[in-house]
């Protein structure tokens, strides 16, 4: 073993060693479990397996072929679906197939805009959502809430080919009943991408939008706790030959075989009591830590949350600061944007977080508690050190023990 191959193992070293001493409250991170990392590095990472199960593009395919049918089963039965895509890379390459499948060129989306919580691929106007469609943005409105009557005008008016439901820090219910009523009534597609909150989905804790959505997209590794990746779901038979042809060869040649053989035990463990007690627990820990927060006396987009995240406003513009002394402290988050505020995305005024990672870790009501007054205590005096007392709760909980 040559030199640089002794610095690669030492940097691992040192990033394994940081997830391990820190507290992350990153609203889309989560450790995934052990058994899904083990089979996301099998001798599946030499195979190539472009096209679908008895349909492929290269010979010796048979026995992924047992994975991939197994996968896509699993994904139906967690999500109560008649058709599963487990193959895209990413959220984005799930939801570019499902806008390859419902729109042409130059066709209208409504989304949510980022500022209040909508995603780069929902027609941020420098990716490439923007560049293929026309994008329509809503807005929260001053409750900070989605407003099922604005959406309903923006359709009306605009009349766009496709509704984008699901976002990045949203804390409050979705009337997905209402939003199809209204969407199909104009002749208007229904996405729901359900990244941040398909744990909750699949543990029955938030309604599952399957028969309201033309189609669903979800990434793997937020609440599912996998491995980073993408799946495409959908309950409407005219869409699936669509979604499949869009996924490869649309957009993606071979598929990564090793991560979709992960993604078959990400399914399997996510379909039993202990997940759906693993996202019970996450959401009482983060009506907990809101809870706390509000006691000190800071504002949140609402007054609840019905999952995992939240937004916590500062007051003062100083979140990028504050984000890099937390992180000095030990402590993982995000600065983002506060909905209906004017402030720039390098130093927004607002800090989200997340509950997921820390749960995973076993971390219950004391040390979230904990956790709370002391980032509390962090944003009002920036000098005080809590590092020790960070450190000491990450090697109470191990991540993997
Ligand atoms: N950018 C991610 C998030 O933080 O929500 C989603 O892709």
């Amino acid at each position: 073993m040559n030199h640089n191959f002794y610095n690669f193992l030492n940097l691992l070293k040192i990033e394994s060693n940081k997830q391990e001493k820190k507290i992350n409250l990153i609203a889309s991170e989560n450790y995934a479990s052990l058994s899904s990392i083990i089979y996301s590095s099998s001798c599946f990472v030499n195979k190539y397996t472009e096209g679908y199960p008895s349909n492929r593009y290269y010979s010796g395919c048979k026995i992924f072929d047992i994975f991939e049918n197994k996968a896509i089963i699993e994904s139906q039965l967690l999500f109560s679906s008649n058709f599963s895509n487990v193959q895209p890379h990413s959220g984005v390459q799930a939801n570019f197939a499902a806008f390859q499948t419902l729109l042409n060129k130059n066709d209208k989306i409504l989304s949510l805009d980022l500022k209040s919580g909508g995603h780069l691929s929902h027609g941020f106007k420098k990716n490439f959502s923007s560049l293929v469609f026309k994008i329509i943005n809503y807005c929260l409105d001053k409750n900070n809430l989605i407003n099922n009557n604005n959406i309903e005008l923006l359709i009306k008016k605009e009349k766009p080919k496709l509704l984008i439901v699901g976002y990045s820090c949203y804390q409050s219910n979705i009337d997905w009943n209402f939003l199809r009523y209204i969407s199909k009534k104009n002749n208007c597609y229904l996405l729901s991408d359900i990244s941040h909150i398909s744990g909750f989905i699949c543990s029955g804790l938030i309604k599952n939008p399957i028969n309201e959505s033309d189609i669903i997209t979800s990434t793997t590794h937020k609440t599912l706790r996998g491995i980073k990746g993408g799946i495409v779901l959908s309950n409407n038979k005219l869409f699936f030959k669509k979604i499949n042809s869009s996924i490869f060869p649309g957009q993606q040649g071979g598929c990564i075989s090793n991560f979709i053989i992960s993604k078959y035990i990400t399914f399997k463990e996510s379909n039993n009591f202990n997940f759906i007690n693993y996202n019970k627990q996450i959401l009482i820990n983060s009506k907990i830590m809101l809870k706390v927060f509000f006691y000190r006396g800071y504002v949140s987009l609402n007054d609840n949350t019905i999952n995992h995240m939240f937004l916590i406003h500062l007051k003062d513009n100083f979140s990028l600061k504050i984000e890099k002394i937390l992180e000095k402290n030990g402590i993982l988050l995000n600065k983002n944007f506060f909905p209906n505020d004017n402030k720039n995305s390098i130093n927004p005024s607002a800090v989200r977080i997340g509950l997921s990672a820390i749960t995973s870790r076993k971390i219950k009501k004391k040390e979230v508690e904990l956790i709370s007054n002391i980032i509390c205590d962090i944003i009002e005096n920036n000098n005080v050190s809590y590092k020790e007392t960070i450190n000491f709760i990450c090697k109470k909980y191990p991540i993997y023990k």
